[in-house]
């Protein structure tokens, strides 16, 4: 299907404006996206990876409005002759569905993600610890390691919230079982009671796909449940993953459903098991190691070796002493080629391995390495239209087996594929990237495409990169950047150098720093993915979401908005020491200094900056809460009270608001406290419906001459502070 459309001859299609990376599209030339979930290692450049979102934001200055099919078949997404003014068009090419088009008329940006988000749906809330410091490593040797990990963060005094567990701790990878020998269950209980101890959380990977080995009682209960995905014979679809050969749930199934969450419920008892605080969804686009229709998985698997033996020995500990940890932790002592249609639903006669319109996956067919698309699902559907919802269907059962975890409790579910809605029910990270300066820089793009376009506020890369060698000033740079991305958790592969904060002198402190200042912004960053779970408003902005009448930030991509109101202006060339950004025609305040700058809406020139720093502005007109001081937990800086920056505008007035409730309730009371300053009086008013017993300690007014109160006013209630 074919839209004429008038684009402007620039049409900077966010996210890719002039520059020499390869993920950018130089004005003027044709431009294509395929959706089609996908693996997406090393993130290849103008491929389908994760995600499909079919929904796009036009900005111009004249208003906003944003276009979204709501379609999950695979597709090709054409914008052809964009360099003619009015000859542009703009081609859905999908090989399925219907064309059920929603036109959201704006006409500011915000007001087009609210109207996106009442379409499909407000995302989730997460719980406040998870907007901590998180520490994730595929390869930890054993539970030792990770207690070790966690001691480090301590002894480096850079504060730690998460520790991840990856596959690594799975017997032969399959899900809900221990490697008896590197993480057995009662060491690894006590690893989560001194964890939960010190007020940090676990989370830990499940992969959709389920072993078939001989006597795994998970698979064998999955089948008497009926919760596998069916081939044509009828027999359980089978593939390559992780463990070997494997079937997949379905998800979408009653069945399937039931049954990851009695597994989940059996196997992360806090009584019997392991009491995480997190699931961590991966592989789930889907991805399968057999390449195409012709895969024999139980050969496969054989001839490749899955799954490979553990590098490391087993052990008893690191052989080093982990202050905080228990004694246990010291030292010391043939599956056939099938053709055929389905038969339930979808239009008669469809070839469903190879359509007649060809989408521009990175692989050659549909099928390839993923579940083949001729599989027909419980209700009847087939992969060849529900692929793109696959690791939706995932996250959402993962949830809800969460949830009946403990009901009323936020659950905190990261997933590597996504499709519309998915962060109703999940975070995102961006997947397999790699530790190198571009890398680096497509991180604020793809955040911002996540968190305006596609209303997913809870996101975020691999800090420091995923695979290949962190390079330590790229990750010093890196820890000062994610310090102000909504989901900040370092992480890399099995085959890259260990690259944990610690390791050099020059990222502890970087990390230090930027984690120091995170924290004291948390409820800042709370409130604004609280926005987006309220109102659909993005949890972090494009600069022409603020200065939507600015021509000149229209392609701006290197910089961001945190919320509404701090401004990050990385460095983003290598190894630079210098930074080139814009500063709109607006009034701001150094967020180190608290110095007034005033934007002139040009480009400012920023020299010498130190590995651990990263210039932030305030906008003027805002009033940022910030906690009186970091802390090493969220549950310990939660005690803490509040200092108010109120930073004025050109009028000499400011506004701002802080969310507060207890951080982990679905439906528990909430305070929604508005701030308003007309240049010599605060006014604290609103909802107070949850009781903090906390309060604001410290008024402070930057402005050339600074101002500032000391009191002890409580968050619970309405006061007004005079500062002349
Ligand atoms: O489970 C291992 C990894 C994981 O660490 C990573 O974050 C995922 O994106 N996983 C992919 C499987 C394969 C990695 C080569």
């Amino acid at each position: 299907m074919r839209l004429k459309t008038s684009l402007p001859a620039d049409p900077n299609i966010y996210g890719f404006g002039e520059h020499s990376d390869p993920f950018r599209v130089p004005t003027g030339e044709d431009y294509q996206r395929t959706l089609w979930n996908a693996d997406g290692a090393f993130l290849p450049p103008r491929s389908n990876i994760y995600g499909s979102h079919p929904m796009y934001i036009e900005h111009r200055k004249t208003g906003t409005h944003g276009v979204l099919l709501l379609n999950s078949n695979g597709m090709d997404i054409k914008i052809k002759g964009t360099g003619a003014e009015g000859a542009a068009s703009l081609e859905y090419n999908t090989i399925g569905g219907v064309l059920d088009f929603y036109f959201f008329a704006g006409s500011s940006p915000t007001e087009v993600s609210e109207q996106h988000a009442s379409a499909m749906g407000l995302p989730a809330m997460v719980p406040y610890w998870s907007l901590g410091y998180h520490q994730a490593k595929y390869g930890y040797w054993d539970v030792n390691m990770l207690a070790e990990v966690v001691g480090n963060y301590t002894k480096a005094g850079i504060p730690l919230e998460v520790i991840w567990g990856d596959i690594d701790y799975m017997d032969g990878r399959k899900d809900f079982t221990f490697d008896e020998e590197r993480f057995p269950l009662e060491k690894m209980r006590e690893l989560v009671d001194t964890l939960h101890d010190r007020k940090m959380k676990w989370v830990m990977m499940l992969d959709p796909g389920i072993s078939t080995e001989e006597g795994y009682e998970a698979v064998q209960r999955g089948r008497e449940a009926g919760a596998f995905l069916k081939a044509d014979d009828g027999s359980d679809y089978r593939g390559v993953q992780w463990p070997g050969e494997v079937v997949w749930p379905d998800y979408f199934s009653d069945e399937g459903k039931k049954w990851w969450t009695s597994e989940i419920q059996k196997f992360f008892d806090p009584e019997t098991g392991v009491d995480i605080d997190g699931a961590w969804n991966d592989m789930n686009e889907v991805h399968n190691f057999c390449g195409d229709i012709s895969c024999d998985p139980a050969k496969q698997a054989e001839d490749d070796n899955i799954p490979p033996e553990p590098e490391n020995p087993p052990r008893n500990n690191t052989g080093r002493p982990i202050p905080g940890f228990p004694d246990s932790f010291q030292p010391d002592g043939t599956l056939e080629k099938r053709r055929a249609p389905g038969d339930k639903l979808g239009l008669p006669g469809r070839d469903l391995f190879e359509p007649l319109y060809k989408i521009n996956t990175s692989t050659d067919h549909l099928s390839d390495q993923t579940l083949y698309t001729n599989i027909t699902n419980h209700d009847g559907t087939h992969q060849y239209d529900t692929h793109n919802m696959y690791g939706l269907s995932m996250v959402k059962a993962t949830y809800q087996a969460l949830l009946a975890r403990r009901p009323g409790v936020r659950p905190f579910v990261l997933t590597r594929s996504t499709f519309l809605t998915a962060a109703k029910w999940s975070a995102h990270w961006f997947g397999d990237n790699e530790s190198i300066w571009q890398h680096y820089r497509i991180s604020i793009a793809q955040m911002l495409g996540f968190t305006a376009v596609h209303n997913t506020p809870m996101v975020g890369t691999d800090v420091c990169g995923f695979n290949g060698e962190a390079q330590e000033n790229m990750c010093a740079r890196w820890a000062m950047l994610a310090a102000f991305m909504p989901f900040m958790r370092n992480h890399a592969d099995i085959s890259a150098p260990h690259q944990e904060f610690y390791l050099w002198d020059s990222v502890a402190a970087a990390a230090r720093k930027a984690i120091d200042a995170r924290y004291r912004l948390l409820d800042y960053l709370y409130t604004a993915v609280h926005r987006s779970h309220r109102t659909g408003a993005p949890s972090v902005r494009p600069l022409f979401y603020a200065w939507p009448g600015d021509e000149a930030t229209y392609g701006v991509d290197l910089q961001f908005l945190l919320g509404d109101a701090v401004l990050v202006s990385p460095v983003t060339d290598d190894d630079a020491r210098s930074v080139t950004f814009y500063l709109p025609d607006d009034v701001f305040y150094d967020f180190w200094t608290r110095e007034p700058v005033r934007g002139g809406g040009e480009a400012v020139t920023r020299d010498d900056v130190a590995w651990d720093d990263i210039p932030v502005h305030i906008r003027g007109g805002s009033v940022i809460p910030m906690r009186v001081d970091s802390a090493n937990t969220t549950a310990e800086l939660r005690q803490l009270g509040f200092e108010l920056l109120v930073a004025p505008g050109g009028d000499g007035t400011a506004k701002g608001s802080l969310v507060l409730d207890d951080g982990e309730s679905i439906d528990g009371s909430l305070s929604d406290v508005a701030f308003a300053w007309d240049g010599s009086k605060l006014v604290v008013d609103g909802d107070f419906g949850y009781e903090s017993g906390l309060a604001v300690e410290r008024v402070v007014v930057l402005g050339e001459k600074e101002r500032s109160a000391e009191g002890d006013w409580s968050l619970d209630s309405s006061f007004e502070v005079n500062i002349s």
